[in-house]
């Protein structure tokens, strides 16, 4: 007799599912901003791509909510262009705010509900030309630009994001210099980073004082630096610097008001105090740290394990290994914080879609497990539902549940698409799921069942 199916691995009721997404990822033409004239730069990006008309979402966002609502989606995690919003020095254009009303009522009678993020990654070109973040008048502009938003779109939108991997903008920008504004100079990104954590602090009073009940959060990107050799000092200390630096400082900060050093010595920002009424938790990895001298390095080289399962990213740089209980890890960590948590985004690039499954599967368990731990978990937002322009990579990283073409922008789902649309349906895991798209899962989510024939993936 075959046996009884083991019961599904249940999210709570009302947790949150869907994709996320960033404006100039998706929304095409975002001409008036800094990214789009970094593009032009000939090497700038692989293959000499370009963001072009990205999913055009300007024009069509519908399809892509369409597509969302047939998966069965509860939420999506959007953000707003301000170079669209605002694109010259006070000058408001209100014809970019009704596309966004459009675009977050067409969620909400979908039944999806927007968590919308105010920065990610792009600046006008005016605030660029100003001395973009360097400059501390950045934190005024930017507060502008949060009142006029909230102001105008808060009756369609009751979840806001301050700024997305504020971390990943000062070190692509400043540290490694492979992003606009290709800079490498440390002091120069320790004053943008302390420019962006008290914009963040800014932002968060205005949003709050325009409209009361909406929760606000930021998307802190999170990458659980592990010491390459446990036993060997140096590099816990090169582990503990880069965890201090990147997750510590922004996080404590924005719960009691300190700029700590090397943002400051201490100094109290009453804005900052108790500025996140949620943690978002971007996670793609974690990091080996071993020591090394070099300070551009911040005192750790980050390497990956040799044996671990790498991404399309492979073995070159960032987002690439499998590690969903380093996801567990830092959920419980962030828990501590007693605020709700999301992850705001997860996912890998996955041209072929061999790994996306059971990527996804194994790291919705690791959620699950900390959830009944006692985690405060509301939400998982997935990167992403379509192929979309993904920054210095351009198109030659596929993170979508659905493969785009940008030339015909025809989309054909990947398997995972029914994956996670089942997922999201039923807001639990079943056996069916896993035994269907991850057989060799089956004994790690359902330890009690009756062993299944293991069936190992490439690496
Ligand atoms: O595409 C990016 C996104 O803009 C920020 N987080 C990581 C994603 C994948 O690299």
């Amino acid at each position: 007799m075959p046996a009884a199916p083991m019961p599904a691995l249940q999210f709570p009721a009302g947790f949150l599912r869907g994709p996320a997404t960033s404006a100039h990822q998706v929304e095409g033409n975002n001409t008036r901003n800094q990214w789009w004239r970094f593009e032009q730069q000939p090497g700038a990006i692989w293959h000499g791509d370009r963001s072009g008309l990205a999913c055009d979402w300007w024009n069509h966002a519908e399809v892509d909510f369409d597509l969302m609502e047939r998966m069965g989606h509860s939420a999506h995690r959007m953000s707003l262009e301000w170079s669209r919003i605002e694109p010259e020095p006070g000058r408001f254009d209100s014809a970019a705010i009704e596309r966004y009303r459009a675009l977050l009522d067409g969620l909400r009678r979908r039944n999806i509900r927007p968590m919308v993020t105010l920065h990610h990654f792009t600046n006008p070109l005016w605030l660029e030309q100003a001395g973009g973040w360097e400059n501390p008048a950045a934190i005024v502009r930017f507060q502008q630009y949060v009142r006029y938003a909230v102001r105008t779109l808060g009756d369609l939108c009751n979840q806001w994001v301050t700024l997305n991997e504020p971390l990943v903008y000062v070190v692509q920008g400043w540290v490694r210099g492979i992003w606009p504004p290709q800079k490498t100079h440390l002091l120069a990104a320790l004053r943008v980073f302390r420019h962006l954590l008290q914009a963040h602090g800014v932002a968060y009073q205005t949003l709050h004082a325009n409209s009361p009940g909406a929760p606000v959060g930021y998307a802190l990107p999170v990458r659980v630096f592990q010491p390459s050799n446990p036993k060997r000092w140096l590099d816990r200390k090169a582990a503990n610097l880069k965890r201090y630096l990147v997750e510590h400082l922004w996080v404590t900060g924005a719960a009691d008001g300190k700029l700590r050093f090397p943002l400051g010595l201490d100094e109290y920002q009453h804005s900052l105090a108790d500025s996140a009424d949620f943690i978002g938790i971007n996670f793609y990895t974690r990091d080996l740290v071993r020591f090394h001298p070099d300070p551009r390095q911040l005192f750790g080289e980050e390497h990956f394990s040799p044996d671990g399962e790498y991404s399309d990213r492979g073995r070159r740089g960032v987002y690439s290994e499998y590690a969903p209980q380093a996801l567990h890890q830092i959920v419980r960590e962030v828990n501590a914080f007693h605020k709700p948590i999301y992850i705001t985004e997860n996912g890998l690039p996955d041209h072929d879609d061999d790994q996306r499954p059971r990527w996804l599967l194994g790291h919705l368990h690791a959620l699950h497990q900390a959830i009944q731990q006692g985690c405060d978990v509301r939400g998982y937002y997935h990167w992403t539902l379509t192929d979309n322009f993904e920054w210095s990579e351009g198109w030659g990283l596929r993170f979508g549940r659905v493969e785009l073409d940008p030339a015909t922008q025809l989309r054909r789902p990947r398997p995972s698409a029914a994956l996670y649309s089942a997922i999201a349906r039923t807001n639990a895991i079943s056996e069916t799921l896993v035994q269907t798209y991850a057989p060799e899962l089956h004994p790690i989510l359902f330890p009690t069942a009756a062993p299944q024939q293991q069936n190992v993936r490439k690496r």
